[in-house]
């Protein structure tokens, strides 16, 4: 499956980069952008094109042409990768397959801590109680009737990044890497919303997510203006109902802070005015810091960017070169994207090409000649609030390598004379 490396589309037929198969020429005179097509001879009919084809029946729903071969790599934690998928943990995106800046439904990453229930939604019910006037039981379809919102916004794992906190192995792709975040549009009803209907107390300042599977994840989530904003109980996922594995028939969506606080199979909100130290807030999802003092509550995604194209396990050619990646920020929109091509002492602005929103992943690209000498390639992404992404070396220097979370330091891809990209720590 993800034996071929190569670029974001690849197919059967032509495994590897397949702009590799063309010599490309630049001169000064040729644009870079029309350096892609500089190497074939001119050609002017209908010779050159393949002929029509007859077409298979059309069908209730459509599935990847059978030359795609994509999908996501299930894991079990930090270098513990090919494993059988009753062991995995999570199973991470092909950042380097992918396109644009959504991630499509099946190849979001999924988290999941004790197996994926499949709940009925006819029986489904969220409670909703605490420090509230009126306390409510609602169905699935009571969420539905709701006035709802849709959102596009990422989703990360706090250990998005954990491979690369002591070592880098140089067999790792950017899937291996950073494929614990992904981007999808959320539909659902508006947390502010609920919190009217509930009447909750002024008091409380603190809300319990429960989710309805077997480990019973639970988080305790302050209610700061910005949650009280922008938290929702999703029901919908790119246009359809949630996917089992995302939480069908409810989850919370926490746009900007950690993948677990995004809690599925919601069962029920509670509301307090302290928080209420579950196992997941205390043995778990804590940061050990470098004095060994153990940090909690570190809620909110930092900014972050990585390379997706040339990336780990890819071969590339002297000539051009597109360079492509993903940013994002949980504090807001990115505001740009500078990428050295000399491991980091010079920079230049990449472009942003897709609509740029707030909390989602943002596709940049830059054009690049490669002139055949070993090199080192990195991202470096700033957020609208002047957040800066760190390089790895005072990203360390802060956090020490006792922690297993939250790393978004400069990701370097190493390319040497032959064109081989790897994972490199800088
Ligand atoms: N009920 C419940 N909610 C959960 C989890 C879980 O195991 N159970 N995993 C959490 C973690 S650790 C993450 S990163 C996200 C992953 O969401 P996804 O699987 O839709 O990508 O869900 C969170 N919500
Ligand atoms: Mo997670």
């Amino acid at each position: 499956m993800m034996d071929q490396p190569g670029n974001p589309i690849d197919t059967v037929e032509s495994p590897g980069l397949h702009l590799s198969r063309r010599r490309f020429i630049v001169t000064s005179s040729t644009s870079l952008a029309g350096a892609v097509v500089a190497g074939p001879a001119a050609a002017g009919s209908l010779a050159e094109v393949p002929p029509r084809e007859p077409g298979a029946d059309l069908s209730a729903h459509s599935e990847r042409s059978k030359f795609v071969k994509i999908g996501r790599i299930p894991e079990a934690g930090p270098g513990k990768r090919n494993v059988d998928p009753s062991d995995a943990i999570n199973s991470k995106t092909p950042l380097d397959r992918l396109v644009g800046g959504l991630t499509p439904t099946d190849l979001h990453y999924e988290r999941s801590h004790a197996g994926v229930p499949e709940l009925d939604p006819a029986k489904h019910r969220l409670l909703i109680h605490g420090m509230v006037q009126k306390p409510l039981v609602l169905s699935v379809n009571d969420l539905k009737a709701m006035p709802s919102i849709s959102r596009i916004v990422f989703i990360e794992c706090t250990g998005n990044g954990w491979e690369n906190w002591k070592t880098a192995d140089e067999n790792l792709t950017v899937q291996n890497t950073h494929g614990l975040v992904s981007t999808n549009e959320w539909t659902g009803v508006p947390l502010k919303f609920l919190v009217g209907l509930v009447a909750r107390d002024r008091a409380s300042n603190w809300m319990l997510a429960e989710g309805g599977d077997a480990a019973g994840v639970d988080r305790s989530i302050p209610l700061t203006d910005e949650i009280l904003n922008e938290a929702f109980i999703a029901y919908g996922q790119n246009g359809e109902p949630l996917r089992p594995a995302h939480g069908f028939p409810m989850r919370l969506v926490m746009p900007g802070f950690e993948g677990n606080l995004n809690i599925k199979w919601l069962r029920r909100l509670k509301f307090g005015d302290q928080p209420w130290m579950t196992r997941w807030e205390t043995a778990r999802y804590t940061q050990l810091l470098a004095n060994g003092k153990a940090e909690q509550f570190q809620l909110r995604m930092g900014t972050n960017s990585v390379i997706t194209s040339p990336s780990g396990m890819m071969e590339i050619r002297p000539g051009y070169n597109c360079i492509t990646g993903l940013a994002w920020s949980g504090y807001g929109k990115i505001a740009n994207v500078e990428i050295s091509t000399d491991g980091a002492r010079s920079w230049k602005p990449a472009e942003l090409n897709n609509s740029v929103l707030p909390k989602a992943q943002t596709r940049f690209q830059m054009d690049w000649v490669w002139d055949g000498k070993p090199t080192k390639i990195v991202s470096r992404a700033t957020d609208e609030k002047g957040n800066v992404q760190p390089d790895r070396k005072s990203f360390i220097a802060q956090e020490g390598t006792n922690a297993l979370f939250h790393y978004h330091a400069q990701q370097t891809w190493s390319i040497d004379a032959a064109g081989r990209v790897r994972n490199a720590l800088a």
